[in-house]
């Protein structure tokens, strides 16, 4: 009886107090690490904008690909990953009753080993000896420590999947037979793919490592990036689901409405965790030596994915109407006015959502093989990843700041906070939309990615991309505005925003609802199914890559 007690009391402690000072401790140390990669890339990402537009050139002291691998480190690993696990750790404590005792001991030792291995990424790349950018493919070799680094960083975010799996497992325990609170639903999925993606980049790296000590000869360059991309794409998925979790449960609230159908929202969750990992192929339609039909798989499973973005757009779309409508509004399309735009929690992930539309409809034109061919290796490619995660996704990261910033901190969002977010959010959108823009212009055009500045000895079509690159430049340079105003942002709002009660906005559920089936709690179930579609994609290629292998490759150093 004694642990109900302390249950119960954790919970209404909970309940009261918002979350608990242990747990906000968590998250609020997560998101400082989130946000200060995020004011470092932001700079560097500058530096490179500057440099590919001819305004600048790189320091001897310092080589363009050295940038580039630390923009890409500390943006989409770093960044990410500790955004991811800040914000679900706070959702897990607020809606699971608080984090048991020994997850926040897995929890901080997965911090710890995160930090030893940035550290260890980190020296090579500032010693130049790690310019391998953040794919690390083979045959490129960089200094094993940035090897050993990764190791660390994998077993920390490890921990912090096992820390979900515990606390969801205990809340399960003592609440037989009801379903798991949606967000921790959210969480749960999340951490279920990041766990099982970093296996096949865990294997990567200890192939890697015995190479780069000098063990073994040779390396299988195939298999490699076969396994980076089983993760790589994974990760995509991730930062998506990630996102959609505050659109279907989050945003809601902020306008005032009720959940889309929580049988639905679940549906879409399972389907992009057991559908996800086998579209890895899709970022190596170009690559040899991989069977049509596989590959065929491949950019099948990854349309198939767009399933679930339709059912997200059309429902959120659906909420956003109804509420307007609940409201007062009128007409085919006037109820628009009475959604909340002066509102920073909902301008921007509503602008995020928006973005998706191109987002994902570029996504498209890539995974077609004929259309890859055009745009593959391009600066299209990144203009592709800053809409979709420079947007979609991190615009939503932002927008939740604004709330779970002053819910964890005991602060509140001010009104002149609310309209700095409003200006953050405008000058982000022009920034990205003009980068991002560009970067695909230019891509059709022919400029490569991954490259510093060249006008190929003043050859004519090289000399053509200058004013698109021009512009890729003003937006860089607005982008690092916006960089400056959300850091400022977070951190004001976590240390010296008035005090006060902020609450964690999660949505209910439509009134007379239908009763979710209790097969979505089948977790056990679709990770079984999951990796069945798993194997389908990755057995055959594999074993062929393996039995019909060319001669291993030496390590390179190509910079
Ligand atoms: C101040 C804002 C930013 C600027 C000016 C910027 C600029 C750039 C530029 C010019 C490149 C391409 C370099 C090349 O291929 O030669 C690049 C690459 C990249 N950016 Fe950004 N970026 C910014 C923000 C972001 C954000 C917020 C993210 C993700 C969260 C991001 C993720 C990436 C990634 C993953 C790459 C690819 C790195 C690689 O090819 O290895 N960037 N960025
Ligand atoms: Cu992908």
């Amino acid at each position: 009886m004694a642990t109900i007690t302390a249950k119960t009391i954790r919970e209404t402690t909970n309940k009261a107090l918002g979350i608990s000072p242990e747990d906000a401790k968590i998250s609020k140390t997560y998101l400082t690490v989130a946000f200060s990669a995020l004011l470092l890339g932001g700079f560097l990402g500058l530096l490179q904008g500057l440099n590919r537009a001819g305004l600048l050139e790189m320091p001897s002291w310092l080589n363009y690909y050295q940038v580039l691998t630390a923009h890409g480190v500390l943006l989409i690993l770093v960044l990410t990953a500790f955004f991811i696990i800040g914000y679900f750790y706070a959702g897990m404590s607020h809606t699971l009753g608080g984090l048991l005792p020994k997850v926040r001991k897995i929890v901080w030792t997965g911090f710890a080993s995160k930090m030893i291995g940035i550290v260890l990424v980190v020296i090579p790349i500032l010693m130049n000896e790690a310019s391998v950018m953040y794919t690390f493919y083979p045959p490129m070799a960089a200094h094993p420590m940035f090897y050993f680094g990764l190791v660390f960083v994998a077993l920390g975010i490890w921990l912090a999947c096992v820390g979900c799996f515990i606390n969801v497992a205990n809340w399960r325990k003592n609440h037989k037979g009801q379903h798991v609170p949606i967000f921790a639903y959210f969480a749960t999925g999340v951490f279920v793919l990041l766990f099982f993606a970093l296996i096949p980049v865990a294997i990567e790296v200890f192939m890697i490592i015995p190479w780069v000590l000098g063990w073994v000869d040779g390396i299988n360059v195939m298999v490699s990036r076969t396994l980076f991309w089983a993760f790589g794409h994974t990760l995509v998925n991730i930062w998506y689901l990630s996102a959609t979790s505050a659109w279907y449960v989050v945003v809601p609230k902020i306008i005032g409405g009720r959940r889309w159908s929580d049988t639905l929202t679940r549906v879409v969750i399972i389907a992009l965790v057991v559908m996800n990992i086998t579209g890895g192929f899709h970022h190596q339609i170009i690559d040899p030596g991989i069977d049509e039909g596989i590959k065929y798989m491949h950019v099948f499973m990854s349309l198939v994915i767009g399933f679930p973005s339709l059912m997200t757009a059309y429902a959120m779309f659906a909420v956003f109407e109804r509420t307007a409508r609940m409201k007062g509004g009128k007409g085919l399309l006037g109820w628009y006015k009475k959604l909340p735009w002066g509102d920073v929690r909902f301008l921007a992930p509503f602008i995020a959502m928006v973005a998706f539309i191109p987002a994902g409809a570029g996504g498209i034109v890539q995974s077609t093989n004929q259309l890859d061919q055009v745009v593959h290796n391009t600066m299209w490619i990144v203009g592709h990843f800053h809409l979709t995660l420079g947007m979609s996704v991190v615009m939503t990261f932002f927008g939740i700041t604004y709330w779970l910033v002053p819910f964890i901190s005991g602060r509140v969002l001010t009104p002149q906070m609310n309209k700095l977010g409003i200006i953050q959010t405008i000058i982000w959108t022009i920034g990205m939309t003009l980068m991002a823009g560009a970067m695909h212009w230019v891509g059709l055009l022919g400029s490569p990615r991954r490259t510093s500045y060249s006008t190929y000895f003043d050859n004519a079509t090289a000399l053509s991309w200058d004013p698109y690159l021009f512009f890729l430049a003003i937006g860089g340079t607005l982008l690092i505005i916006g960089v400056i105003l959300q850091v400022y942002a977070v951190f004001n709002m976590m240390f010296f925003a008035p005090k006060g009660e902020t609450e964690f906005p999660l949505a209910e559920e439509e009134e007379g609802a239908a009763k979710t089936p209790y097969w979505t709690e089948r977790w056990g179930l679709w990770i079984v199914v999951m990796l069945i579609v798993v194997s389908m994609a990755y057995v055959i290629p594999l074993t062929e890559f393996i039995v019909n292998a060319p001669p291993g490759s030496p390590p390179l150093k190509t910079w």
